[in-house]
């Protein structure tokens, strides 16, 4: 990779501006700066790109394949900028243009292809893995519209199309030579041919799945990966034979239903909703991914498929892509001609999985007849497969008669996809050490009884190249001048930990608050012109934004905010560290709850703002849309990091190493990686409060706990409760489901439990952060501590543990 030249850079620029405009380059708009720009940066990584694919035609490494239903990649042109290494001459070219840079990288659309922390982690890994400099690819679905846009209409949330293909996508590159057939429904005829029976697959649909790549640039090097993505389109633009019968209805009917399979993303998180059309979507990228790479891998050995377990490496990111299992043992068996055990041995070994929730309403099972009827050979498959496993496992255990049927994949009318993922590859995996611990001894302790030995924890991480280095460049120049820029480089951030002894420095720690205060009245600004509410920079920015979920609280924290609010107008000269409360979040359009949960905080909003006897000391403010490039915003001006989830429900979060990254204190529940947080900074660097995992296990085995004894017990709470239903946000603004879940379903997230906890934890950091020296150390502290939550490392564990390849180690390419 070349370094850029400043003055051809200039006239290659200006050059490419009128281009892509037709006019002078005096005329351009930021549109055209924009596409100039991406155009210019496509040019040089695909060069590198070419080099790169035919290093994987060799399949000198072995390669891995992350397959998720899910890529959450947040804006991509600055990214791939800094990766160049391209960062200060693009800047100052545009400045002396006369350009605003971030005006132009705002044109980009940022796109919206996953719900939350599944799908961004994706992107962390794959950021990661090109980072590291070795190959890993994305395997994934091109939704012609991505997650919704969120807008807040009359304190509600209100869902709008994301047409974010609207003005055309310059980071990808369609490959319609590289199509291929997926097929659904139909049926299966057996045939003896030359004394083997054979399946035969017929009267299928067929649909075209036709890939798009968008190049994963690595950071300072040469390596570029991919992450391909697939669009559904009909076999034939008309189904021509149907159209001559004068069916033209009918012709049109089966091209929309062929779209409709990648025309959408399904909003829900940590939800099941089980739609045919949804089974259709795991079907499709999971068929076509893995044609692709079995053809590639034929064509690198000589027609053979032998070998490819030690090459390949199929990860798959919960269980939306478990249909791999029996999909490869289909290839391998139907059109490779191996026989089961071999197929079997080949399957498991290539296969991995990571499990992301142990919420029992997430846990994918699909209806038998549904999965028979759209995927007739690939169910026979699985019935095979669960056959002969139970058979294994009543051999090997049977007394254990009972326990052999709760881990089957078909029972009661279903098809369970954990189990079918885990019974089918070497190692599952959960997401944190509490998480971990969780699946082996409850959600899956099963399994772990007979295969112990695959099971792993890989505790999630975060690129530090877009969470930190790209989001929060005053901090990422602060650490330079403060310790150098080891900690830049790939895999090197516990290199953070040089900044310890400056903690206790006045000098850095100034620097370091200012650095904060920065990023906070950059975010007031936004908030200012976007919402029009004005917000002190000097209180705390104490912040929440995540999807919106019960066991997530966000209710917890807005009956809370009541509280100080009726505290504050109860005694106005309350000695009150004056707070700014910030969400965001989307809730999933069905999620009824959710969408009460978003409106309640909105409308403590309006009250609380617009209340001159508190709102110079408290502020609450709901950002809509929350996706990758507003949370870029939101995180470097964090103060307080709230990770307040249920003990045991949160697998792992990343937003609260994100947050921890650049130098927000975490307030949270020891939930999740929030633990990990909480071993690697000491428990005087983080406030933490409520019932652990196993007191909340503990109630629950009892029935809960009694959620009226709260309400009886105190009233400062009561009035809180009280004020949801009785008219205290006006007459037409009740919250009578909140409140019946709390007091009639008995709190089943353990709000109320968790409240007198949480409001000490509340006043307990407000106190500490009276002292700003101390909080400024807490605040490095963290920052010095975050290096372990760097998916660089969850890749390198990956590597160790789980697929087995050769260490990372870090060569310096171009810095
Ligand atoms: O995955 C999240 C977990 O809730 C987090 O605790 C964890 O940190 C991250 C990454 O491991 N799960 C999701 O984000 N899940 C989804 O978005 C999802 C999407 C579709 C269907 C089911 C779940």
């Amino acid at each position: 990779m070349k370094t850029l030249e400043k003055t051809s850079f200039k006239k290659a620029f200006i050059k490419k501006v009128e281009e892509v405009s037709g006019e002078d380059f005096s005329e351009s708009t930021t549109q055209h700066q924009y596409q100039a720009l991406s155009e210019l940066v496509m040019e040089e990584i695909t060069a590198e790109w070419a080099a790169n694919n035919s290093r994987l035609h060799k399949m000198e490494e072995k390669q891995i394949y992350f397959f998720s239903i899910e890529f959450l990649i947040g804006r991509l042109l600055k990214a791939y900028i800094n990766n160049l290494g391209w960062d200060g001459v693009v800047s100052e070219v545009l400045c002396e243009l006369g350009l605003d840079y971030e005006a132009i990288q705002a044109r980009e659309h940022d796109p919206a292809l996953g719900n939350g922390g599944l799908g961004r982690l994706m992107a962390c890994f794959l950021d990661s893995t090109a980072a590291m400099g070795f190959p890993g690819h994305g395997n994934g679905i091109r939704y012609k519209f991505g997650l919704f846009e969120q807008k807040i209409i009359n304190n509600e949330q209100v869902e709008v199309a994301d047409n974010w293909l609207k003005n055309g996508y310059p980071f990808e590159i369609a490959k319609p030579d590289k199509s291929v057939v997926v097929k659904y429904k139909g049926n299966v005829r057996t045939e003896m041919v030359n004394g083997k029976l054979v399946f035969i697959h017929e009267n299928y649909e067929p649909v075209l799945a036709v890939p798009y790549d968008v190049p994963v640039q690595g950071y300072h090097n040469k390596t570029v990966n991919s992450l391909r993505l697939w669009s559904a389109q009909p076999v034939e633009d008309f189904d021509l034979s149907t159209f001559n019968q004068g069916h033209f209805l009918k012709a049109m009917q089966r091209r929309s239903e062929a779209e409709a399979i990648s025309q959408i993303l399904y909003p829900n998180d940590n939800g099941f909703e089980g739609k045919q059309l949804r089974l259709k979507q795991e079907y499709f990228f999971v068929c076509a991914g893995l044609k692709r790479i079995v053809r590639r891998y034929k064509k690198f050995n000589h027609g053979s498929m032998d070998g490819f377990s030690d090459k390949i490496c199929i990860h798959i990111n919960d269980t939306h892509p478990a249909l791999c299992v029996p999909e490869l043992m289909r290839i391998l068996i139907d059109e490779e001609n191996y026989e089961w055990d071999k197929a079997w041995d080949m399957t498991v070994k290539s296969i991995s999985f990571t499990n992301h929730t142990v919420l029992p309403e997430a846990l994918e099972k699909w209806p038998i007849d549904m999965v028979k009827e759209l995927l007739p050979r690939v169910y026979q498959i699985i019935e095979e497969i669960n056959r002969r496993f139970v058979n294994d496992m009543n051999w090997y255990y049977p007394d254990q008669e009972a326990r052999n049927y709760s881990i089957s994949i078909l029972k009661d009318g279903q098809v369970h996809m954990a189990h079918l993922a885990i019974i089918g590859s070497h190692s599952v995996n959960g997401v944190a050490e509490l998480h971990s611990k969780i699946l082996r001894e409850e959600t899956f302790k099963d399994f772990y009884a007979v295969f112990p030995e695959r099971f792993h924890s890989v505790t999630n991480g975060v690129t530090p190249r877009r969470f930190l280095m790209g989001s929060n460049p005053h901090l990422k120049t602060l650490l330079n001048e403060t310790i150098g820029a080891d900690w830049t480089r790939p895999n090197q951030l516990t290199s953070l930990e040089a900044l310890l002894p400056y903690a206790s420095d006045t000098a850095f720690c100034e620097k370091l608050g200012a650095v904060k205060h920065r990023n906070k009245a950059h975010l007031a600004e936004y908030i200012k012109k976007s919402q029009g509410i004005e917000l002190n920079p000097d209180s705390i920015f104490d912040i929440q934004v995540k999807r919106i979920h019960e066991y997530k609280r966000q209710l917890l924290n807005a009956l809370h905010i009541m509280y100080l609010y009726n505290a504050l107008k109860a005694d106005p000269n309350m000695d009150f560290v004056p707070k700014t409360y910030i969400f965001a979040g989307k809730a999933a359009p069905s999620y009824y709850y959710a969408k009460e949960v978003i409106r309640l905080i909105n409308v403590i909003a309006d009250k609380v703002n617009n209340d001159s006897a508190v709102s110079d000391r408290l502020k609450v403010v709901f950002v809509p849309n929350f996706n990758v490039s507003v949370a870029e915003m939101i995180y470097p001006a964090a103060e307080i990091s709230e990770q307040i989830s249920t003990a045991g429900k949160e697998a792992s979060g990343t937003g609260n190493m994100k947050f921890m990254m650049n130098g927000a204190v975490t307030l949270g529940t020891m939930d999740g990686a929030n633990v990990e947080i909480a071993e690697a900074v000491g428990m005087d660097n983080i406030f933490t409060f409520g019932l652990s995992d196993v007191e909340v296990a503990n109630y629950n085995a009892h029935g809960g706990y009694r959620s009226l004894d709260i309400y009886e017990s105190g009233p400062r709470v009561r009035e809180v409760l009280e004020q949801l239903i009785n008219g205290f946000f006006g007459n037409t603004s009740t919250f009578q489901s909140i409140y019946d879940s709390l007091l009639i379903h008995n709190d089943p997230y353990f709000v109320l439990k968790d409240f007198a906890s949480y409001a000490d934890i509340q006043s307990t950091s407000s106190s500490v952060y009276r002292d700003q020296k101390r909080w400024l150390q807490m605040s490095a502290v963290n920052i010095a501590h975050s290096g372990m939550f760097s998916s660089d490392r969850s890749i390198a564990d990956y590597q160790r543990e789980i697929w087995k390849i050769k260490p990372f180690i870090y060569e310096e390419e171009i810095l």
